[in-house]
């Protein structure tokens, strides 16, 4: 089954995506998704001038030998945007196999293991009364796991925090990036009432997670999880910076509250040391962003291994094509832990058509034939690109903190 025809598609309808579309002789078509937060671009030149160009006349059918031939022979490994775009390819190739055998993905990949993929969604709150408000919001919608994230008083600005009662959360929302502040002592200081608060809103019932964005030391990290172990979080993400490894033995050190860590990962060997030394409790790297299913299956694997459970990332930022793809590999292998859910802003409803359903806390990818996504080429081309940046932090004193 020759390629005959690929494309790339930027667009915004409600943030910006990247969307690779991959024709074959037979005429089926696969999508995939190449987005990269704020460096959309980057990948669509690397995927339009690079790779398209070798991909036409290739066999849509071999998927592991297109990963590898990409892979290798780039001679330049892993990174984000070279990661990206080969994810893009794989993953319209696994739909265009799944399209090909008339199976939904999950069923090629060795079937389901479950019934349903647990999945958290966001309550943020500019204060307290509103973040637990709309964290009953979230358990009275049915899920079983919730992200909580509340403005730090005494902070100007909290990254992903509108306040004034916005509850919604888009943190790419500057043509120029943003500048937010930080200050650890305040924060360290707040985190524990706001899970105090939580657990006294809706009990022990649901499972609370917390994301603290990098923003921490090894020894301020610990002293965290130390001080939420009471509450219970299901896990603390990415406490401290993820490309400083070492960090994580200190971590453990001080606490039993799970870690999470790896939606900026790209590769296997970006977690290798945290898997194998069992340093993380969960692993979050993306179908979109770890170079596909393909080689984020192997990810999953190396981590069943160690008992390091799967928590991939599914912030609004990855596309449709991205969610649907988590939710078929979450459905098949044996360690899944937990898929993060954000959902999609209208008007991304109107170019990708979704088969996957919520249902008191799960999801389910569907039964249609590969991904069971539509992408509207047409809908798309209504909504140009818009270049949005994360915010940058600062400290109180102007120095650049990880945000
Ligand atoms: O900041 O997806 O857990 N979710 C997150 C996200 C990330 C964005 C970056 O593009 O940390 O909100
Ligand atoms: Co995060």
């Amino acid at each position: 089954m020759k390629i005959t025809d690929a494309r790339v598609v930027v667009s915004s309808p409600g943030r910006n995506y990247v969307t690779l579309v991959v024709e074959t002789e037979s005429g089926v078509v696969g999508v995939g998704d190449a987005t990269l937060n704020g460096r959309e671009l980057a990948v669509a030149s690397y995927l339009r001038d690079h790779l398209v160009p070798l991909l036409i006349g290739r066999d849509a059918s071999r998927i592991e030998d297109t990963w590898q031939y990409f892979y290798k022979g780039a001679y330049w490994r892993r990174g984000p945007v070279t990661m990206t775009a080969i994810a893009a390819i794989d993953t319209a190739l696994w739909d265009i196999k799944g399209k090909a055998a008339g199976l939904p993905l999950y069923q090629l990949l060795g079937g389901a293991s479950r019934d349903g993929v647990l999945v958290y969604g966001h309550a943020n709150g500019g204060t307290l009364e509103e973040l637990t408000a709309d964290l009953q919001r979230y358990v009275d919608r049915g899920y079983k796991a919730v992200r909580i994230q509340a403005a730090v008083p005494g902070l100007a600005k909290t990254y992903g925090i509108a306040g004034n009662g916005v509850t919604t959360y888009e943190p790419a929302n500057g043509a120029m990036p943003q500048e937010d502040t930080w200050e650890t002592t305040a924060y360290l200081d707040f985190a524990p009432t706001m899970f105090a608060a939580a657990r006294e809103a809706v009990g022990y019932g649901v499972h609370l997670l917390h994301d603290a964005h990098h923003r921490l030391t090894p020894i301020e990290a610990g002293r965290l999880g130390k001080a939420l172990e009471p509450y219970r979080p299901f896990w603390l993400e990415d406490p401290t910076p993820a490309e400083e490894q070492s960090a994580f033995r200190l971590i453990r050190q001080h606490t039993t509250t799970p870690i999470a860590v790896g939606e900026v990962f790209n590769s296997i060997w970006d977690c290798n040391t945290l898997i194998s030394e069992r340093l993380i409790d969960y692993i979050r790297a993306t179908v979109v962003h770890a170079g596909g299913i393909s080689h984020l299956r192997k990810i999953f694997s190396l981590a069943e291994l160690y008992g390091v459970r799967s928590g991939s990332h599914g912030a609004g930022d990855l596309s449709p094509i991205a969610h649907a793809a988590a939710l078929h590999l979450d459905l098949t292998i044996p360690n899944f832990g937990i898929q993060e859910y954000m959902g999609h802003r209208d008007p991304a409803g109107e170019v990708f058509g979704t088969q996957y359903t919520f249902s008191d806390g799960y999801m389910h990818p569907g039964d249609a034939p590969g991904l069971g996504v539509e992408f509207d080429e047409e809908a798309a081309a209504r909504f140009p690109y818009d270049p949005k940046y994360l915010p940058v932090n600062r400290r109180l004193d102007g120095t650049v903190h990880d945000w």
